[in-house]
C-alpha cells in the first residue's frame, strides 16, 4: 500500500506534507543540493522586510537542552532584492513558495503585501506577526488580539490574490485560541503555528546573557509539546481552519503527532541545521507511520486525536 501524502492549506494544494520552516532554509537555494525542492510541500522563506537589515548583535545562537536559542533579528536583503534574486530563483525552479513577510508596523506589512501581490510564483503569504527578536514586545503583534487583527486586516485589504494568507502565531500568549479567533475575523485563510518561545541563556563565566540581543527564540524538540498543545486547542475551536504546524519536528513520528492534533501540513526547522535532508526524510517516515496505523491518505489523519479524546 502506498499512502497518499498530498494535502492542502485552504485553496493551496500541496504535493507533500512537509515544508521548510521560515528562517531555517533562507530562500531554499542552499537546500537544493540535498533534494528536489519541487517534491516538498513548500519552501517557506525567511521573513522579508521592506528594507535591508543587518539584524541583532552577535552571538546570535546558543545551544539549550533539546533545542536552541536564536537572536537573528530579521536579518535580510529587503523586499526589492528578495523579489529580484530569491523569488526569481524559486519561480524559475518551480518551487511551491510561501513568502514570509514581517513589518515594523502595520503600514509596513501593508506595503509588503501590496508589493508582492502582483508577483507571480507566490503560493501563499505567511504573515509573521510573532518574531520574538524585535526591539519592543509591542511589535510582537501576535501577542495582542487587536494588533494581530489590524495587521491581518491591512494585508487582507491589499491581497486580492487567490493565494492563501497564513498568520504565524506565537505560543507566548495566555490564550492562543483568542488570537486565532481575531486573525480569522480579520480574514486569514489559515494559521502557521508556532513561532519560537522567548528565552534566555546566561554565560556564567562572563555573568551576562549569552546572546548579543540578550533574549532569543527557543526552538527544537524542547518546544514540541507546546506546539502540539497549541495546534490541538486551535483545531478544537476551529476544525475547518487550515493549520501549518511547526515546532521541534524531527521525525515522521513527530510529524504525525502534529497532523493528529489538527495540522494539515508540517514545517521543519531546527533539525535542518544538522540534517539538511530532513524535510524529505520526514515525509517518507510519515508515510510509514500512517501506513502502519492503517491510513490510506494523510488527510484522513488530520485531527484524528480529537475523535478519541
Ligand atoms: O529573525 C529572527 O530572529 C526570528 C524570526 Br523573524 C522569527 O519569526 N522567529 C525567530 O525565532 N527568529
Amino acid at each position: 500500500m502506498s499512502v497518499d501524502l498530498s494535502t492542502s492549506l485552504g485553496s493551496l494544494q500541496l504535493v507533500a506534507p512537509t515544508a521548510t520552516a521560515s528562517g531555517c532554509a533562507a530562500a531554499g537555494k542552499e537546500l537544493s543540493q540535498f533534494g528536489d525542492l519541487t517534491k516538498l510541500g513548500a519552501v517557506v522563506t525567511k521573513s522579508i522586510m521592506r528594507d535591508a537589515r543587518s539584524g541583532r548583535p552577535t552571538p546570535r545562537m546558543a545551544e539549550t537542552p533539546s533545542g536552541m536559542l536564536n537572536s537573528i533579528g530579521l536579518q535580510g536583503p529587503g523586499i526589492e532584492s528578495f523579489i529580484e534574486k530569491d523569488l526569481a530563483w524559486l519561480r524559475e525552479n518551480n518551487v511551491t513558495t510561501i513568502v514570509s513577510i514581517a513589518g515594523n508596523n502595520v503600514e509596513e506589512f501593508g506595503y509588503l503585501a501590496s508589493r508582492l501581490v502582483s508577483e507571480p510564483g507566490i503560493a501563499a503569504l505567511e504573515v509573521n506577526i510573532s518574531c520574538p527578536n524585535v526591539e519592543s514586545r509591542g511589535q510582537v503583534f501576535a501577542c495582542n488580539p487587536v494588533s494581530a487583527s489590524s495587521v491581518i486586516e491591512t494585508v487582507r485589504s491589499v491581497w486580492d490574490s487567490p493565494a492563501p494568507i497564513l498568520a504565524k502565531l506565537s505560543p507566548d500568549v495566555t490564550d492562543i485560541v483568542e488570537i486565532a479567533s481575531s486573525v480569522i475575523d480579520a480574514g486569514v485563510d489559515g494559521v502557521s503555528m508556532i513561532n519560537t518561545l522567548l528565552g534566555m541563556v546566561i554565560d556564567l563565566d562572563q555573568m551576562k546573557p549569552m546572546l548579543g540581543g540578550k533574549t532569543g527564540g527557543l526552538s527544537g524538540p524542547a518546544i514540541r509539546p507546546v506546539a502540539v498543545r497549541a495546534i490541538y486547542q486551535v483545531h478544537a475551536a476551529f476544525p475547518q481552519l487550515p493549520i501549518l504546524g511547526m515546532g521541534g519536528v524531527r521525525t515522521g513520528h513527530d510529524a504525525l503527532e502534529f497532523i493528529a492534533a489538527g495540522a494539515s501540513a508540517v514545517s521543519v526547522g531546527t533539525v535542518v541545521f544538522g540534517d539538511p535532508s530532513a524535510p524529505w526524510r520526514i515525509a517518507d517516515e510519515l508515510a510509514h507511520e500512517l501506513e502502519v496505523r492503517g491510513f490510506e491518505k494523510l488527510t484522513d489523519a488530520i485531527g484524528a486525536a480529537h475523535k478519541n479524546g
